[in-house]
């Protein structure tokens, strides 16, 4: 498809002695909600001309889907992310899963994926690349450690997805951003950056193991170079009506 044609690989890149990497997150493809339709393009032009792309979460939304059924939206990620792979043979895709990907028949899918595509890794938590690292970001709901995250996480396993109805009022939300954020969005930051800290360093991946940037989805409310800590802390945003979305360059 694209990939080829906006390929933007230039000698600065093949002589840069680190790997280009890029973020994205929180596109929940097949919801009603996603416009992931209005990025794809850039998304793709990214991974074809990027070494490595780390896709952070909620990429697909099974708890929201609008597929005709379950069957057919893990058949669509699984196309998703295929088609992608094997366009862009030159970049490797690091998958972190979100708590709306986290679903038992698409997990199975992942495993088979992974089996036959060179290069696509997924991961159920994070993703570590050098000083970087990647995470979808539920870990901010509450104070968790990774016990608790895994014990919400089995939860979603085999969710079932919600209803015509729910998904109508959901929307109506949207469209009177509803679902913005109403918390002072500075305090809000501070907290999201020490809960995942915290995490981080429970599971071994905080400062004394040489972190230095955390990219991270989830909440939807984009933040670039949040200092806390000494650690940066990055967020994309989501490609949803109202809300900011991009695409980040990460340092590694
Ligand atoms: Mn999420």
């Amino acid at each position: 498809m694209y990939c080829g044609l906006l390929s933007f690989r230039t000698n600065i890149y093949q002589q840069s002695p680190m790997p280009s990497t890029f973020f994205v997150s929180d596109l929940h493809l097949f919801s009603s909600r996603s416009q992931e339709h209005r990025y794809q393009e850039a998304i793709r032009g990214v991974a074809a001309g990027a070494d490595r792309l780390v896709l952070g979460g909620d990429i697909f939304d099974f708890r929201w889907s609008t597929m005709a059924s379950p069957e057919e939206a893990v058949v669509r990620a699984a196309h998703w992310l295929r088609e992608l792979a094997v366009e862009c043979p030159a970049c490797h895709f690091h998958f972190v899963l979100g708590n709306h990907d986290y679903h038992q028949p698409f997990l199975d899918r992942l495993d088979h994926l992974q089996e036959r595509l060179a290069n696509l890794t997924w991961y159920p938590f994070f993703a570590r690349l050098g000083t970087a690292v990647f995470l979808h970001g539920d870990v901010v709901d509450r104070r968790m450690t990774a016990r608790k995250l895994l014990n919400r996480r089995a939860a979603w396993l085999h969710k079932q997805r919600r209803g015509q109805m729910a998904n109508r009022l959901y929307d109506l939300a949207i469209s009177g951003n509803l679902h913005r954020p109403v918390v002072h969005w500075a305090r809000r930051k501070k907290t999201v950056a020490r809960r995942i800290l915290k995490y981080l360093e429970e599971i071994g991946q905080g400062p004394a193991s040489g972190l230095r940037n955390v990219y991270f989805g989830h909440t939807h409310l984009a933040m670039a170079d949040y200092l806390y800590q000494g650690i940066r802390f990055h967020n994309g945003g989501a490609p949803i009506k109202g809300l900011r979305f991009r695409i980040i360059e990460a340092e590694t």
